[in-house]
């Protein structure tokens, strides 16, 4: 059966290479490949069995993409994706990630310049071939040679941004689990430290059966565009958009020892070897054990290996050698948030925002259903012309959460709105009709270019207005697509932890913000407090919590600091507080 993920992973990959062969002129057929995408990635039901009806009920599916959908599920694959697989390589679709250089330009570059992937690009930059073609000149080059240092794109770092890669792992990962005696299949690596950007997926599978009717489903998967490596233990391949999939399979006890060496970091490791060392013991994938006799100490569950080396189990996300050693040894680790902890969402959009897809009623029952005390609406104020909403229908939308009130007396629904920080620091609407408001998330979505004193002095204004209790995506980045503001991170900090305005912790997987090196910062900041918030548009995004608790963890962030774990009375005083501030 062909998951829905797996199909959805196809329809993500057309929109993808549509873009390129059809340029702008076909963008609706795109969005809708997209459109089509997340609706059978959110369906409740299986997509391989749905007949042509069912199927164009689907948003964004019409007849021509239900039947790609029925091909995909009885042949395997779909005739328009491999034509278009084979016109556009992995390496080529690299190069269209690059900031600055985008579908059109990259056929541009290849017809012109014969450029097909980012070391070309790199090349071509250095012989300044770019500044001479018409349309481009010094400042493009310039450009385009810094997005490509920045963000680390092409070449040997070629890395993966975190929400492809997250996709492309669950789906190899439901088909390996598929196959008779594998217990388990999971993503190790980069992955599963939760880094922002893949340079390889990894993947751990766990089989009591034969290994190497494992290995032969793995490279016959539909989104194997080249074998690297193939071994009955141990082999490679090269998927769709270019990511590299490596993938190890052991038997249930040498999980926990195959599990700690490929989860790395290697630094983390090397730190765990020598510790293995100082005992008279080796540590592999395969075990943790004495050296000469070969006994095994350890090696059925991370948790065993751990202890053997007097160490608790230490969280994947934050295995980078960067002091979680020696916090681990004193005992001295935070008490990380878990889902479970987690009592309100505090940035959630409806219908109201030109974005937003849920009406109001339906997603304060989702809000409800996930069993939270508290949760705040947040649609965009009306500075974001595009997709704000106007003063008229924010106060309806205040009278019509006042109406639902009754109906989920455990669930505190905070009236809030998302504020757009301006150049200035400014944000919607005047203080008097802020304060109508119950609660404020303000948030940069503009003006990535400013200075950096000039990007600290408006997000330092914004945290001092009253009406302001959570900064949203700190930064503004879009993870492999644009950097984040530069920021003065001391002087920011500072006034989050004097005001109480709190950090939101972003739980989108594009965004990601603040950033894990960002949060680590802010903890060591006494007074800043955050917020872990989905930012959701739709309701399955509410789910997205789990990232967030990920992310949190990855920048060392303690549960105690975090308001939305917070008892209602608490969580409410603190907001209160906030917004009686003079
Ligand atoms: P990536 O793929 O660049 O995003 O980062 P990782 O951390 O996934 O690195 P990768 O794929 O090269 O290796 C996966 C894990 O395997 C790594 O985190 C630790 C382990 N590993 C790989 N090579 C070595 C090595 O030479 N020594 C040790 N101790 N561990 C290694
Ligand atoms: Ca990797
Ligand atoms: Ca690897
Ligand atoms: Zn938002």
């Amino acid at each position: 059966m062909t998951s829905n993920s797996e199909i959805a992973h196809h329809l993500y990959e057309l929109a993808r290479l549509a873009t390129l062969a059809e340029g702008s002129s076909n963008a609706f057929r795109v969005r809708a490949y997209e459109t089509a995408a997340r609706s059978v990635d959110g369906a409740s039901e299986p997509v391989s069995e749905m007949t042509e009806a069912e199927l164009t009920a689907l948003r964004g599916v019409g007849k021509s993409t239900a039947s790609k959908i029925r091909e995909l599920v009885e042949t395997g694959s779909i005739a328009r994706l491999e034509e278009l697989r084979a016109q556009f390589p992995p390496g080529f679709v690299s190069l269209t990630r690059v900031p600055g250089v985008g579908p059109k330009t990259a056929v541009r570059l290849r017809d012109e310049l014969g450029i097909k992937d980012v070391d070309d690009l790199r090349a071509a930059i250095e012989r300044h071939d770019l500044r001479d073609l018409p349309g481009m000149g010094e400042k493009t080059e310039d450009n385009i040679r810094a997005a490509i240092e920045l963000l680390g794109v092409g070449g040997k770092e070629n890395r993966t941004p975190i929400i492809e890669a997250i996709r492309v792992a669950r789906d190899v990962c439901e088909a390996i689990e598929r196959v008779p005696g594998v217990e388990s299949a999971e993503p190790m690596g980069s992955l599963r430290r939760f880094r922002d950007t893949i340079g390889d997926i990894d993947i751990i599978a766990v089989s009591t059966g034969d290994p190497e009717a494992v290995m032969r489903r793995f490279v016959e998967l539909p989104i194997v565009r080249d074998i690297v490596g193939y071994g009955a233990r141990k082999s490679a391949i090269v998927g769709a958009m270019g990511i590299q999939i490596d993938l190890r399979v052991v038997e249930p006890v040498q999980f926990g020892s195959a599990a700690v060496y490929f989860t790395g970091s290697k630094a983390h490791n090397i730190r765990l070897r020598q510790m293995a060392l100082d005992r008279g013991w080796t540590l592999n994938e395969y075990a943790l054990s004495e050296i000469g006799t070969g006994r095994v100490v350890a090696s059925q569950t991370e948790a065993d290996v751990y202890a053997a080396l007097g160490l608790p189990w230490i969280p994947p996300e934050i295995r980078e050698d960067d002091g979680e050693i020696e916090a681990a040894l004193a005992g001295e680790l935070p008490i990380f948030a878990s889902e479970r902890d987690l009592k309100g969402d505090l940035h959630v959009h409806t219908d109201l925002s030109g974005d937003g897809h849920v009406p109001l009623g339906e997603m304060i029952e989702a809000l409800a259903a996930r069993g939270y005390r508290y949760a705040a609406i947040t649609d965009h104020g009306e500075n974001l012309t595009i997709n704000g909403a106007p003063r008229e229908q924010l106060m309806s939308q205040r009278k019509a959460i006042a109406r639902l009130r009754p109906r989920f007396p455990d669930l505190t629904i905070l009236h809030g709105c998302e504020l757009n920080i301006g150049r200035d620091g400014s944000i919607d609407y005047d203080a008097e009709f802020l304060a109508g408001f119950d609660f404020g998330v303000a948030s940069v979505h503009s003006h990535f270019g400013l200075s950096i004193d000039e990007q600290t002095a408006r997000v330092i204004s914004a945290m001092r207005n009253p009406a302001v209790n959570v900064i949203g995506h700190l930064t503004g980045r879009r993870i492999g697509k644009r950097p984040g503001i530069d920021l003065n991170l001391d002087a920011v900090l500072e006034v989050a932890a004097d005001t109480g305005c709190a950090i939101e912790i972003n739980c989108h997987l594009d965004r990601l913000d603040a950033p894990s090196e960002v949060l680590r910062r802010a903890m060591e900041h006494g007074g800043v407090v955050f917020a872990i918030s989905t930012d959701s548009h739709r309701v399955s995004e509410l789910a997205n919590t789990a990232n967030g608790i990920r992310l949190a963890r990855r920048g060392w962030i303690d549960r105690s600091r975090v308001v939305n774990t917070w008892p209602r009375k608490r969580f409410l005083n603190w907001v209160a507080k906030k917004r009686s501030a003079a």
